[in-house]
Protein backbone atom coordinates (compact mmCIF):
# COMPACT_ATOMS: atom_id res chain seq x y z
CA UNK A 1 0.00 0.00 0.00
CA UNK A 2 3.18 1.95 0.74
CA UNK A 3 5.54 2.80 -1.51
CA UNK A 4 8.13 5.32 0.68
CA UNK A 5 8.40 7.53 2.82
CA UNK A 6 7.06 10.87 1.11
CA UNK A 7 8.33 13.60 3.46
CA UNK A 8 8.65 14.42 7.39
CA UNK A 9 6.79 17.48 8.61
CA UNK A 10 8.36 19.69 10.93
CA UNK A 11 6.15 22.55 12.81
CA UNK A 12 7.85 25.85 13.07
CA UNK A 13 6.88 29.42 13.96
CA UNK A 14 8.57 30.83 11.10
CA UNK A 15 9.95 29.60 7.82
CA UNK A 16 12.69 32.26 7.33
CA UNK A 17 14.30 31.79 11.07
CA UNK A 18 14.39 27.89 10.42
CA UNK A 19 15.65 28.12 7.16
CA UNK A 20 18.81 28.92 7.30
CA UNK A 21 19.73 25.67 9.62
CA UNK A 22 18.31 23.84 7.23
CA UNK A 23 19.72 25.01 3.71
CA UNK A 24 22.60 26.74 4.98
CA UNK A 25 24.26 24.85 8.34
CA UNK A 26 23.05 21.23 6.87
CA UNK A 27 23.59 21.60 3.39
CA UNK A 28 19.78 20.80 1.93
CA UNK A 29 18.77 21.91 -1.40
CA UNK A 30 15.48 23.96 -1.03
CA UNK A 31 13.04 22.91 -3.60
CA UNK A 32 10.43 25.29 -3.06
CA UNK A 33 8.12 27.14 -1.08
CA UNK A 34 4.50 27.43 -1.01
CA UNK A 35 0.76 28.81 0.52
CA UNK A 36 -1.56 25.63 1.28
CA UNK A 37 -4.97 27.13 1.95
CA UNK A 38 -6.46 24.08 2.65
CA UNK A 39 -4.37 23.49 5.30
CA UNK A 40 -4.02 27.32 6.26
CA UNK A 41 0.09 26.65 6.35
CA UNK A 42 2.68 27.98 4.24
CA UNK A 43 5.15 25.07 3.37
CA UNK A 44 8.99 24.99 2.61
CA UNK A 45 10.36 21.72 0.75
CA UNK A 46 14.10 21.06 1.56
CA UNK A 47 15.24 17.52 0.28
CA UNK A 48 18.66 15.59 0.77
CA UNK A 49 19.46 12.46 -1.15
CA UNK A 50 16.09 11.04 -2.29
CA UNK A 51 13.85 12.37 1.20
CA UNK A 52 12.25 15.56 2.02
CA UNK A 53 11.68 17.91 5.20
CA UNK A 54 8.64 19.86 4.71
CA UNK A 55 8.56 23.12 7.20
CA UNK A 56 5.03 24.18 8.13
CA UNK A 57 4.12 27.58 9.03
CA UNK A 58 0.64 28.46 10.55
CA UNK A 59 -0.94 31.37 8.07
CA UNK A 60 -3.86 31.32 10.59
CA UNK A 61 -4.55 31.15 14.26
CA UNK A 62 -7.08 28.14 13.54
CA UNK A 63 -3.97 26.38 11.39
CA UNK A 64 -3.83 22.81 12.95
CA UNK A 65 0.04 23.85 12.75
CA UNK A 66 -0.72 26.53 15.09
CA UNK A 67 -2.23 25.02 17.73
CA UNK A 68 0.10 22.29 17.22
CA UNK A 69 3.06 24.47 18.11
CA UNK A 70 0.82 26.64 21.28
CA UNK A 71 0.48 23.12 22.86
CA UNK A 72 4.15 21.69 21.84
CA UNK A 73 6.28 24.57 20.11
CA UNK A 74 8.36 23.87 17.32
CA UNK A 75 9.40 20.31 16.39
CA UNK A 76 8.13 16.46 14.20
CA UNK A 77 4.52 16.89 13.47
CA UNK A 78 3.50 14.28 11.10
CA UNK A 79 5.22 11.39 8.75
CA UNK A 80 3.85 11.23 5.40
CA UNK A 81 3.96 8.22 2.99
CA UNK A 82 3.72 7.82 -0.35
CA UNK A 83 0.50 5.88 -1.78
CA UNK A 84 0.30 4.77 -5.55
CA UNK A 85 -3.73 4.94 -5.16
CA UNK A 86 -4.99 7.10 -2.03
CA UNK A 87 -8.94 6.16 -2.41
CA UNK A 88 -7.82 2.28 -2.10
CA UNK A 89 -5.64 2.91 0.81
CA UNK A 90 -8.14 5.40 2.68
CA UNK A 91 -10.70 2.38 2.13
CA UNK A 92 -8.33 -0.10 3.39
CA UNK A 93 -7.18 1.90 6.48
CA UNK A 94 -10.99 2.47 7.27
CA UNK A 95 -11.68 -1.26 6.67
CA UNK A 96 -8.87 -2.15 9.29
CA UNK A 97 -9.78 0.36 11.78
CA UNK A 98 -7.76 3.50 11.52
CA UNK A 99 -9.47 6.49 11.96
CA UNK A 100 -9.32 8.82 9.57
CA UNK A 101 -9.20 12.02 9.73
CA UNK A 102 -9.49 12.97 5.70
CA UNK A 103 -12.16 10.20 4.71
CA UNK A 104 -11.87 12.11 1.38
CA UNK A 105 -8.90 13.03 0.08
CA UNK A 106 -7.58 17.10 0.40
CA UNK A 107 -5.15 19.02 -2.28
CA UNK A 108 -2.03 19.58 -0.38
CA UNK A 109 1.56 21.03 -1.24
CA UNK A 110 2.54 20.65 -5.07
CA UNK A 111 -1.27 19.74 -5.69
CA UNK A 112 -0.61 16.45 -4.35
CA UNK A 113 -3.72 14.16 -2.78
CA UNK A 114 -3.41 13.95 0.73
CA UNK A 115 -5.36 12.65 3.53
CA UNK A 116 -4.53 12.42 7.71
CA UNK A 117 -4.64 9.19 9.68
CA UNK A 118 -5.46 10.71 13.39
CA UNK A 119 -2.46 10.32 15.94
CA UNK A 120 -5.33 8.14 18.24
CA UNK A 121 -4.84 5.64 16.18
CA UNK A 122 -1.37 5.61 14.71
CA UNK A 123 0.46 5.50 18.22
CA UNK A 124 0.32 9.19 18.61
CA UNK A 125 2.01 9.82 15.31
CA UNK A 126 -0.18 11.78 12.99
CA UNK A 127 0.53 9.68 9.38
CA UNK A 128 -0.59 11.46 6.47
CA UNK A 129 -0.82 9.03 3.29
CA UNK A 130 0.10 11.72 0.17
CA UNK A 131 -0.29 10.46 -3.89
CA UNK A 132 2.06 12.63 -5.81
CA UNK A 133 0.50 11.91 -9.87
N1 LIG B 1 1.11 14.62 16.30
C1 LIG B 1 0.75 13.82 17.34
N2 LIG B 1 -0.32 14.07 18.14
C2 LIG B 1 -1.04 15.19 17.87
C3 LIG B 1 -0.71 16.07 16.82
C4 LIG B 1 0.41 15.75 16.02
N3 LIG B 1 0.77 16.52 15.01
N4 LIG B 1 -1.62 17.07 16.80
C5 LIG B 1 -2.48 16.86 17.83
N5 LIG B 1 -2.12 15.72 18.46
C6 LIG B 1 -2.78 15.12 19.61
C7 LIG B 1 -2.98 16.13 20.72
O1 LIG B 1 -1.82 16.23 21.52
C8 LIG B 1 -4.16 15.56 21.48
O2 LIG B 1 -3.73 14.54 22.36
P1 LIG B 1 -4.28 14.46 23.87
O3 LIG B 1 -5.76 14.29 23.72
O4 LIG B 1 -3.59 13.25 24.43
O5 LIG B 1 -3.91 15.76 24.52
C9 LIG B 1 -4.99 14.89 20.36
O6 LIG B 1 -4.09 14.73 19.24
C10 LIG B 1 -6.15 15.74 19.91
O7 LIG B 1 -5.63 17.00 19.69
P2 LIG B 1 -6.49 18.29 19.91
O8 LIG B 1 -5.57 19.40 20.20
O9 LIG B 1 -7.62 18.05 20.80
O10 LIG B 1 -7.15 18.42 18.50
P3 LIG B 1 -6.78 19.39 17.36
O11 LIG B 1 -7.94 20.28 17.19
O12 LIG B 1 -5.45 20.03 17.54
O13 LIG B 1 -6.67 18.38 16.15
C11 LIG B 1 -5.69 16.87 14.65
C12 LIG B 1 -5.65 17.43 16.05
C13 LIG B 1 -4.56 15.86 14.48
C14 LIG B 1 -7.05 16.17 14.42
C15 LIG B 1 -5.55 18.07 13.65
O14 LIG B 1 -4.31 18.70 13.88
C16 LIG B 1 -5.65 17.68 12.19
O15 LIG B 1 -6.73 17.54 11.66
N6 LIG B 1 -4.50 17.47 11.51
C17 LIG B 1 -4.49 17.11 10.11
C18 LIG B 1 -4.24 18.29 9.21
C19 LIG B 1 -2.90 18.94 9.47
O16 LIG B 1 -2.20 18.67 10.43
N7 LIG B 1 -2.52 19.86 8.53
C20 LIG B 1 -1.26 20.57 8.60
C21 LIG B 1 -0.22 19.96 7.69
C22 LIG B 1 -0.60 20.18 6.26
C23 LIG B 1 0.38 19.71 5.22
O17 LIG B 1 1.28 18.89 5.50
O18 LIG B 1 0.24 20.20 4.07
Amino acid sequence: MLSKISHLGVAVRSIEETLPFYRDVLGMKLTGTEEVPSQMVRVAFLTVGESNIELLEPTSPESPVAKFLEKNGPGIHHVAYGVEDIEAAIASLTESGARMIDAVPRIGAHGAKIAFVHPKSSGGVLTELCQSH
